[in-house]
């Protein structure tokens, strides 16, 4: 473990700590950010009204569109000059929204980063193969500067170009390597096209996989391709970036590092706060950023968090693997369809590829349609014929979707291939 004293706090000495850094927190956006202090005169509160955890419902929310009007800068609670460094997402409309650090939270986030590596079992020993994008893009740099400081070697490649990616992979002989699921897919399609033998050329032992969502079937299947465990990091840009949440080596939950974060789980609809154990919209609130202060951030993240002891010994709430986001799920003739239930259903299938396109078109009435590529042993195989595994699909789906699904089943290598977040619904009505 990274920082032991602090992974393997209790609940309640994890709770006592929420609360001392919450009430201070509060006190601190307000006095600094003018933004809170607008936010708290309309709800009619002032920090003396935030005594314990149990007044959080009281705090109003931060969304993303407050980042959005407050560009270019953000939600800022020190004079520029205490800034050291800034990251922006790319937004799909107009301008992105920009994050900054102070030199006291790159440290926070770097030794976050740190404990998620030590929690998948990386070490100083180890050479990191680092394929996150470096940038404006918190990736690479999070798993960078999170790798240096546990003492690993790193190589900072980025994103792309993949023959060479390979190359370093067996030159370099890398022990672990971290890209999107998506991306970690796609090389160990290359890497047999290309000639390699993962298992052999490579000297790969652990993959850190996030950015985006991906299911346990997308794990087994990267787990089996390149010969290794794959563990899931969760973050977002305006939460430092990677390295909120991250799991274990039970692989069961990703804990959420609550020294520095503190969750809740609301009804993305009414805003309520929801009991333990119930799936609903992640909220967290930044227990010591110094630069950019956020309560209560709405992610539009859905997941279940987890309060139980893990296997582990941390006490960390852990969230149950994320299922998507309140804005990606698509209503296809008044159902709700989350695109990770269709890689679920699709990716339990033997002969179904890596690469699949969810496609929602209004000139046929809102109905759905999925393209598949075919697993190449299966297309290469006798027993392959397309119409009847496309109707097999179109089935599987039905009964668990309980809408209808048009599918084409593809050839192999069809489909673009992502090097960062995998694009994987094209929603024709919103274009
Ligand atoms: O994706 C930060 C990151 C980089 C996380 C590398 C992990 C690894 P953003 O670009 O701001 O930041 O996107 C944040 O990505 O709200 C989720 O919807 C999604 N996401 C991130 N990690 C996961 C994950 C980075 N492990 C948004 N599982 C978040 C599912 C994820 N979704």
């Amino acid at each position: 473990m990274f920082e032991p004293d602090i992974e393997m706090m209790k609940l309640s000495e994890i709770r006592a700590l929420q609360t001392e850094r919450f009430v201070k927190m509060v006190k601190y956006a307000y006095d600094n950010v003018p933004m809170y202090m607008e936010k708290f005169a309309e709800a009619g509160i002032t920090p003396d009204d935030i005594k314990s955890l149990d007044d959080v419902h009281k705090v109003p929310f931060t969304v993303k569109d407050d980042l959005r009007k407050h560009y270019p800068y953000g939600i800022r609670a020190v004079p520029l000059d205490r800034i050291v460094r800034l990251h922006a997402s790319s937004g799909t409309t107009g301008k992105p929204t920009v994050v900054t650090y102070t030199e006291k939270d790159m440290e926070t986030w770097n030794n976050l980063m740190a404990r998620c590596y030590s929690s998948a079992g990386v070490g100083s020993d180890d050479i990191v193969q680092n394929c996150y994008g470096y940038g404006l893009f918190t990736g690479g740099l999070g798993f960078h500067y999170g790798a240096e400081i546990l003492g690993a070697t790193v190589i900072p490649i980025s994103t792309g170009n993949t023959k060479k990616q390979l190359m370093m992979l067996k030159d370099m002989q890398s022990t672990v390597i971290a890209c999107t699921p998506s991306y970690a897919l796609y090389l160990a399609e290359a890497a047999e096209k290309e000639g390699y033998n993962p298992k052999e050329d490579f000297n790969l032992k652990v993959g850190m996989f996030g950015a985006e969502p991906w299911s346990e079937e997308a794990r087994k299947r990267i787990e089996e391709s390149l010969g290794i465990k794959a563990y899931d990091v969760f973050g977002m840009s305006e939460l430092y970036g990677p390295g909120v949440a991250v799991e274990c080596k039970e692989q069961n939950g990703l804990h959420i590092w609550s020294d520095e974060f503190l969750v809740e789980t609301i009804d993305p609809d009414t805003g309520e706060v929801l009991p333990e154990g119930e799936r609903g919209e992640l909220v967290f609130t930044m227990l010591t950023r110094e630069a950019m202060p956020l309560l209560r951030y709405r992610t539009k993240d859905l997941a279940i968090i987890n309060y139980e002891e893990c296997a582990c010994g941390r006490a960390h709430p852990r969230i149950m693997r994320i299922r998507g986001r309140s804005d990606d799920m698509l209503i296809v003739g008044g159902v709700n369809v989350f695109p990770s239930q269709i890689e679920h259903v699709l990716m339990n299938i033997k002969g179904v590829g890596d690469q699949y396109l969810i496609i929602v078109d209004r000139d046929i009435l809102d109905s759905l349609q999925v393209q598949v590529e075919v697993a190449p042993e299966f297309f290469n195989s006798p027993d392959y014929d397309q119409t009847g595994f496309a109707k097999k699909l179109e089935m599987e789906m039905q009964a668990v979707l309980t809408v209808r699904a048009r599918v084409e089943v593809l050839e192999p290598g069809t489909l673009p291939r992502s090097e960062g977040k995998a694009q994987r619904v094209l929603d024709k009505r919103t274009i």
